[in-house]
């Protein structure tokens, strides 16, 4: 079966001149594995350049001076554990924690490479570089590469439940057994664990948002216990979900107000028994008040009352609370996209030192596109951790080949003005803009117990590039999706070139067949697949798609300007004039942020009706494109993940014009105009696609009360 290995699999170089480049750049290697990091990254230096190199890396002693040792030494070590006299002919460079120097050094006629990083953790992802370097087929004579992480925080979430369901999870069941821990170590946990150290991902929350207090019980602290011990090696910290009524559930306590003492004491012993356990315990994931999860507002408090607790409870042992942003709630009579910014923006400077907020990338919910959330730059006193999806909820699940990281990289790149012209969201991320020592990204994972964990062979690519981008917040998503082809696919120039025009046009493809010009939350209720635009039976009326596009006989879209909501306002200066304005909103916020008439002239010349649905075949054309790309890449791939994606593309393709059908035949209820020329008309009725149901699409979340 293809794909367990991920962009690990370290095959063979197939081009005898560079094989033989690099054999002559590494002839053997000195290290001394120091603790169970230093195993591992001996481990995974011996295995993967013998691989690669197809000639076992032979080990060294130390030499005792340069004079006697071979040529092309690879040198592997903490700095203060290199040998003297490599110290001696280096200068002793600035290595930041986690990060790495890989420098080829000179010894009169001699070439020698050196590894090293001021930390464990830096070895080891300066070691999984350097194999990726040859893994990728970059040259290595005259390198001088020094990188670490730009930030502090990059993690996982997991929204896996304790019975192994996972909620929008499209790739199986949960890999964590909490049936079977303590005592099953499954060793794909330290597979787990090695990708995502790879990609430098130094965080994970194994459990899901909507959270049960029953982890936090000691036998499920112990079974916590042992999945900490297998990920710390590979520098990753352990988080879990604090359910924010625990002290009632299985404290049994009355109360879970935050202000009571009783509960400040019940949380304070959790942590001490927490930290008993696990002593690099990274700290509690929140959600609450939100979508029926109990909190702090149950007992007529604040959010920051409820993280302030919290935190003071994890601060003794230098645990962080990542307190969650996204709230919307039923009292409140306005705009969804408004109400976290309303919520949190006063509470700035508020917090705890060790409390970090977790905003998503947009205001309302992982749409295929969104603009960015307005609480990015808005709060300089209080550490932030963007929120991106991993798992592809309203993108397709992993049926859809969409390349996530050219939604975060436009995410990322965004500018906020907030402190100016080049305030990106990037350096909220990586904390520059208002120089915060603590910040960082997480992703919700889309990993589960699939053979190759992803479910789509190309959703490894969006866990590989969220893990990139969280460690550099300014990287290309363009070349990471080469260096991923390379890792995955081997180094084919025409494999290379095309699979990655392919992965960078799918981003858009995908907005395009499902909610173009802005539009946004028109999917099928619960389980998010497929179009509902039309669905308006729920109580809470943000939980109706027609609550999103406001389609009347008039036109289209949600008026979020000063005639509106006025959600604009929550913007800088610059933002809000820019969205502000339907002259200068870009056509792909455009119904995000006005309501506009059928005939609304877009700058093409189209009316808003005819590019509606131009755009809707512009997303299908594009699919087939990627479809027939790929068919020519046919004995170019390895044959099992040929064989998946084409299948998989020909659904995409189906489903794209399963969206344009259903979504312009529910619009045209409305404008009352012809199809455009150009669109392909609509295989079905209306009705058809109002009466397709889908009673065993995953993702929906199990009832907890
Ligand atoms: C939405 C999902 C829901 C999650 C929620 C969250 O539909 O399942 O619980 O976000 O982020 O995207 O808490």
């Amino acid at each position: 079966p293809w794909g367990y290995d991920l962009w690990l699999n370290f095959e063979p170089l197939d081009d005898a001149r560079l094989k033989d480049a690099y054999r002559e750049a590494i002839t053997g290697m000195y290290m001394e594995p120091v603790g169970a990091t230093g195993q591992i990254v001996y481990r995974e230096l011996t295995e993967g350049l013998g691989s690669m190199l197809e000639r076992p890396l032979e080990s060294l002693p130390a030499p005792a001076g340069m004079k006697s040792a071979e040529a092309g030494l690879l040198l592997v070590a903490t700095w203060d554990r290199l040998p003297r006299f490599i110290r001696e002919i280096m200068d002793r460079p600035e290595i930041p924690a986690e990060g790495f120097l890989i420098r080829q050094v000179r010894a009169g006629e001699k070439k020698h490479l050196v590894l090293t990083s001021a930390d464990d953790a830096g070895l080891l992802y300066g070691a999984y570089r350097l194999l990726r370097l040859v893994q990728t087929h970059q040259p290595l004579d005259g390198i001088d590469l020094l990188d670490a992480p730009k930030t502090k925080l990059r993690m996982l979430n997991h929204w896996d439940n304790l019975d192994r369901t996972v909620e929008r999870g499209y790739a199986g069941f949960s890999i964590f057994n909490w049936h079977t821990l303590p005592e099953l170590r499954d060793p794909r946990y330290a597979d787990y664990a090695r990708a995502n150290a790879s990609v430098g991902i130094n965080a994970t929350a194994v459990t899901n948002v909507n959270s049960n207090a029953l982890v936090l019980t000691a036998p499920y602290i112990r079974k916590a216990k042992a999945l900490a011990d297998i990920f710390r090696p590979y520098g990753i910290r352990l988080y879990l979900t604090a359910r924010f009524s625990a002290p009632m559930e299985i404290g049994g306590l009355e109360t879970a107000d935050p202000l009571d003492p009783r509960v400040i004491a019940w949380w304070a012993a959790k942590a001490g028994e927490l930290y008993a356990e696990i002593p690099d315990f990274g700290g509690f994931l929140v959600k609450a008040n939100s979508e029926g999860q109990p909190g702090p507002q149950n007992y007529g408090r604040s959010h920051r009352e409820g993280a302030n607790m919290l935190a003071d409870a994890l601060a003794p042992y230098g645990g962080n609370v990542i307190w969650r942003a996204f709230v919307y709630s039923e009292e409140d009579p306005d705009d969804r996209a408004k109400q976290a910014y309303t919520e949190f923006a006063p509470e700035d400077g508020k917090f705890r030192e060790n409390v970090l907020l977790q905003v998503k990338n947009g205001p309302i919910d992982f749409q295929p596109r969104e603009p960015v959330h307005p609480l990015f730059g808005a709060m300089p006193e209080t550490p932030m951790l963007a929120e991106f999806q991993i798992t592809k909820e309203y993108l397709g699940f992993a049926t859809h080949l969409v390349y996530l990281p050219r939604l975060f990289e436009e995410v990322l790149q965004t500018d906020t003005y907030r402190e100016g012209p080049g305030s990106t969201v990037a350096r909220v991320v990586d904390g520059s803009l208002h120089d915060k020592p603590l910040s960082g990204m997480a992703g919700v994972a889309n990993i589960g117990t699939d053979i190759n964990w992803t479910g789509h062979p190309f959703g490894q690519a969006d866990w590989y590039g969220f893990g990139r981008l969280a460690w550099d917040p300014n990287l290309d998503s363009g070349d990471i999706a080469e260096e991923w082809i390379r890792a995955t696919f081997g180094n084919n120039p025409v494999v290379v070139s095309r699979v990655q025009a392919l992965m960078m046009r799918s981003r858009e493809a995908v907005v395009n067949y499902m909610t173009p010009l802005g539009l946004h939350h028109i999917f099928d209720s619960s389980h998010h697949y497929g179009p509902g635009p039309w669905v308006d039976e729920h109580s809470r009326p943000e939980w109706n798609p027609v609550y999103y596009h406001q389609a009347d006989s008039l036109g289209i879209g949600f008026d979020r300007t000063s005639t509106g909501s006025n959600a604009v306002a929550q913007y800088a200066p610059e933002l809000a004039e820019r969205y502000g304005d339907p002259a200068t909103c870009p056509e792909e916020f455009l119904l995000w942020f006005h309501h506009l008439p059928w005939d609304y002239k877009l700058r093409d010349g189209h009316t808003l009706w005819e590019g509606l649905g131009l755009k809707y075949q512009e997303g299908i054309d594009t699919v087939s494109g990627m479809l027939s790309d790929w068919q020519g890449l046919k004995g170019l791939l390895p044959d099992a993940a040929y064989r998946d994606v084409e299948m998989r593309l020909g659904i995409q393709l189906q489903e794209a014009r399963w969206w344009k059908d259903a979504c312009m035949l529910y619009f045209q209820t409305f404008s009352g105009r012809e199809f455009p020329e150009g669109m392909e008309p609509p295989a079905h009725p209306l009705n058809y696609y109002k009466n397709l149901k889908f009673p065993y699409a995953p993702g929906i979340r199990p009832q907890w009360d």
